[in-house]
């Protein structure tokens, strides 16, 4: 990449390609003390109050500063480097993690160790790329009293509360409002699809775990819809177009949100998986299309409960697995609650959480 002037005018060359940078996007970034906060990185003037026919007076570039005197009287040196990194059109921080596919032969992934420093080091950084790989990571020895999960949220980013609470309790409880806390086995399914917007990342962390059976299971829902796309394409597409409604409903709220079970960026990639078939209202469409549908939701259920992509693990007694409720599916197998106590307690993130502590790191550890 090279800046390069030619008659007050500035080009940018990469590669073949050679464009000029528009001189508003120029004088927008202007950074001498009285246009930007220098802690904040905020703008100290508005860039809207400007005349949009703003031109360059004179331009020099003075080794990695790019130096412009615009005809407002402005004067500003910016950081060639900085440009550059500003000519993607997507977020390469995250967009730039490669997601690796897994199926049920994934079962040597790493572990991380809690410490109190934990938050605060590169290997939290590796943590976080990890957890944009694979949608999913498992920490050990994380602290069980006074609900410290919700603390472990905290120095990630920070909690997201719903109706249950900043956290919840996963137990067997008498009169349950929602299936998991019952000793029930729960197919694959993602959380909470009926929330608008849905939490992005859940964390499960284990307090205790005496009974044999209650495995938790996870499920990578990229490769599954990958593989649908494959095999069977129309399939794929009824489910990345059809809305379906979402529905919860307890005595103080009535929950709904209308979505694909498959649900596409504008890039046509997967952006969010929902899977939550005891939740779930197809709207009545035409009988044939109906038809697909359903045909294509079986085939998408078989799938996600097919052995050949679930991983089932047993979480011990201070393991925390946060995952990727957009990509992943959770569940857990049947326990004998006469076997003794099983305890997890959960709560919710968004990716800025992550992201933000992702980026936070990068800066931190110049990496
Ligand atoms: O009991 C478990 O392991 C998982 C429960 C669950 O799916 C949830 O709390 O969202
Ligand atoms: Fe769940």
């Amino acid at each position: 990449m090279k800046i390069e002037l030619n008659n007050n005018k500035i080009f940018y060359k990469n590669g073949s390609s050679v464009q000029e940078i528009h001189p508003f996007w120029l004088r927008e970034r202007a950074n001498g003390e009285k246009y930007l906060d220098k802690k904040t990185q905020q703008r100290l003037f508005d860039p809207t109050s400007l005349n949009v026919e703003i031109a360059i007076k004179s331009a020099r570039i003075n080794n990695d500063l790019l130096e412009i005197d615009f005809n407002d009287g402005v004067n500003s040196k910016l950081n060639i480097e900085k440009i550059a990194e500003e000519f993607s059109k997507e977020d390469e921080v995250i967009y730039g993690i490669e997601k690796v596919k897994w199926n049920s032969s994934f079962t040597d992934f790493k572990k991380y160790k809690y410490s109190d420093e934990l938050f605060e080091t590169q290997e939290m950084y590796d943590l976080l790329l990890s957890f944009y790989k694979y949608g999913f990571v498992i920490i050990e020895d994380v602290p069980t009293e006074d609900n410290f999960l919700v603390k472990f949220a905290n120095k990630v980013g920070s909690v997201r509360r719903t109706n249950f609470g900043e956290h919840f309790n996963v137990k067997s409880i008498p009169s349950p409002n929602d299936l998991a806390y019952t000793s029930l086995p729960l197919a694959p399914h993602t959380d909470n699809p009926y929330r608008n917007p849905v939490p992005c990342i859940q964390l499960l962390h284990c307090i205790i775990n005496e009974v044999s059976g209650g495995l938790s299971t996870l499920v990578d829902g990229y490769t599954v819809t990958e593989d649908l796309k494959k095999e069977n394409p129309e399939f794929y597409n009824i489910l990345t177009k059809v809305k379906v409604k979402f529905k919860f409903i307890d005595k103080d709220v009535v929950l709904e949100h209308w979505a694909e079970l498959i649900q596409l960026d504008e890039n046509k990639k997967l952006k969010q998986v929902r899977f939550s078939p005891r939740l779930d209202f197809v709207p009545i469409l035409e009988k044939s299309e109906l038809d697909l549908y359903y045909k294509a939701r079986k085939k998408l259920s078989a799938m996600y409960n097919s052995d050949q992509y679930r991983i089932e693990f047993k979480l011990q007694p201070k393991d925390l697995l946060m995952m990727d409720n957009y990509r992943l599916l959770h569940g857990r197998t049947e326990f004998d609650a006469n076997e003794g106590s099983r305890f997890l307690q959960g709560c919710y993130l968004d990716f800025d959480s992550t992201e933000g502590k992702l980026r936070h790191l990068k800066r931190k550890f110049n990496l």
